[in-house]
């Protein structure tokens, strides 16, 4: 009744048999085995997708190779030109995309839309910064030299991808390797690959329109294997992963025994401080956006909530009268702002987590029901929850991608409240709501927060792309996206080219032959 198939029509998706894609063709195994993709949302059959075998997986590596040959000879800027040719079909195809990506994954199509948005946003960056991949002078110490950097093209990037963002995270990647020259193979979330092969798909008019060679962007859609091949290949200098703290930590080791490059973009388990001062109004759109947009599956979701003491009642009360009312449903359904989570796992998940926060000590507030009826037949839903809790407790240390916000007490100060943000495993996002500078400012200072992304009076969620974007500790430190998050893409190096008629070597160092 929501138009899935035409939207699937719309978007020229063939799934069946697509195991990969090189950009130009697909391909894949006759036999292969096959995950059949249902809607979180009311359980419809949406495709069956074929899964890449370790053959499909090496056909593709050498393909992209090929590729990586001619790629990096096309001036920068000119392959600028191509991501913004991309740029431009992503938002003639805005409205089906967004709309799959909303199918597919479940978020409302609000978000859907936001979500290519964010796309079409990091094309733009990127062809500006195809025309600005500086490195530095130097002034050499020695007459008559000149020293300089250059950043060169890497080669094959590895995009392992999450379901929650299923497309925009990948775009970060791809866009910024596209234009430093790189070739990227793209291995999706298993729960969310259809939104990928219409991204294919749509890269496809413009690789076919320009002429260009297969192999530039490529797809594999496989289980974890494929990841793990990732991640153990050579011929993969640069391997950008997505997902939880657990996944990244086993890419990240296996990239590392081989001396690649691993950028990690892991778990968050990011609080909101509102200290007194807060502009409450303010406050709470952030926080229930944070806490219950994307039914809480962002990495940057609003997990906890750090309240003075002095407003920690008065703030409880004011979610408790918005949380029931939450309207939770369809994800296209207008109106909708919470939908379903991704599958039945994630539904235990939150439940298992709400048991063992209450065995802690955790008193459980409002919500926290999974949904049965009518409305919801087929779909995984949940009504949002909030948890008195501690910030100790083992739970609250954990990030569990469900819409759970942990409310948690301070007295005594800012610094107090700044302790509790940091006392956690993960570095990914935290904000603080308060208009006195100096608590926003010891927020921001070097004692402050130790997460990737700080925020004043704005939530932890919802970053633009213009800032580089990853988190500290277990969130895996890497930066993707905006600033000079390229650099992590190309191979640096630093030339010194001497032109004078003598010799003279660095430190002074005497050495006469
Ligand atoms: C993610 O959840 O993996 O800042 C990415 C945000 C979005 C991106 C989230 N722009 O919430």
């Amino acid at each position: 009744k929501h138009g899935v198939r035409d939207v699937l029509r719309q978007l020229g998706i063939q799934a069946e048999n697509a195991a990969y894609s090189t950009g130009l063709h697909w391909g894949g195994a006759q036999n292969a085995k096959t995950r059949t993709i249902l809607a979180p949302a009311d359980g419809q059959r949406l495709a069956t997708v074929a899964m890449a075998t370790a053959e499909d997986y090496d056909q593709v590596v050498k393909t992209a190779q090929e590729a990586f040959k001619t790629w990096r000879l096309m001036p920068a800027p000119k392959r600028g030109e191509i991501v913004r040719q991309i740029g431009n079909k992503l938002r003639e195809y805005k409205e089906p995309l967004g709309k799959l990506v909303s199918v597919e994954m479940g978020k409302i199509l609000q978000e859907g839309y936001g979500e290519v948005q964010e796309m079409i946003d990091i094309c733009d960056f990127a062809v500006g910064l195809s025309r600005q991949l500086h490195g530095l002078t130097m002034h050499s110490e020695r007459p008559a030299h000149r020293m300089y950097e250059q950043y060169h093209p890497l080669g094959i990037v590895g995009i392992i991808s999450a379901f929650n963002f299923p497309v925009a995270v990948w775009s970060w990647n791809a866009m910024l390797a596209a234009v430093c020259g790189d070739v990227c193979i793209w291995k999706p979330s298993e729960k969310t690959p259809l939104t990928a092969v219409a991204v294919q798909h749509i890269i496809r008019e413009v690789l076919e329109a320009n002429e260009l060679p297969e192999g530039i962007f490529n797809l594999v859609i496989g289980e974890a294997e494929i990841g793990a091949a990732m991640a153990a290949d050579g011929r993969v200098p640069l391997v950008s992963a997505t997902g939880s703290t657990r996944m990244g930590r086993k890419v990240g080791e296996v990239v590392g025994a081989r001396l690649g490059r691993a950028l990690l973009e892991l778990g968050g388990n990011n609080a909101i401080i509102l200290t007194k001062n807060a502009d409450l109004d303010m406050a709470m759109r952030a926080i229930v956006f944070g806490a219950v947009g994307t039914a809480g599956q962002r990495c940057t979701t609003t997990r906890r909530l750090i309240i003075e003491d002095s407003i920690y009642e008065e703030v409880k009360n004011r979610l408790l009268t918005i949380y029931p009312k939450l309207p939770i449903g369809h994800p296209l359904q207008e109106g909708t702002l919470v939908g379903p989570l991704i599958d039945g796992d994630a539904v235990k998940g939150f439940s298992d987590a709400l048991t063992k926060v209450q065995e802690e000590g955790g008193k459980l507030l409002t919500g926290g029901q999974v949904l049965s009826g009518a409305e919801y037949h087929g779909g995984h839903y949940v009504q949002p929850a909030i948890v008195e809790a501690e910030n100790h407790y083992h739970m609250v240390q954990e990030e569990t991608f469900a819409p759970i916000l942990y409310l948690i007490k301070y007295s005594g100060g800012v610094d107090n409240a700044i302790e509790l943000q940091n006392g956690v495993k993960q570095g990914l996002s935290s904000s603080i709501f308060t208009l006195n500078m100096r608590e926003a400012e010891a927020f921001l200072a070097q004692a402050g927060s130790d997460c990737g992304i700080a925020n004043v009076n704005i939530g932890t969620s919802g970053a633009e792309i213009g800032g580089a974007f990853g988190g500290e500790k277990e969130t895996g430190g890497g930066r993707e996206s905006g600033s000079d998050a390229w650099k992590v893409y190309m191979r640096r190096q630093t030339n010194t080219i001497n032109y004078s008629d003598q010799l003279p070597l660095a430190q002074g160092i005497k050495f006469d032959v």
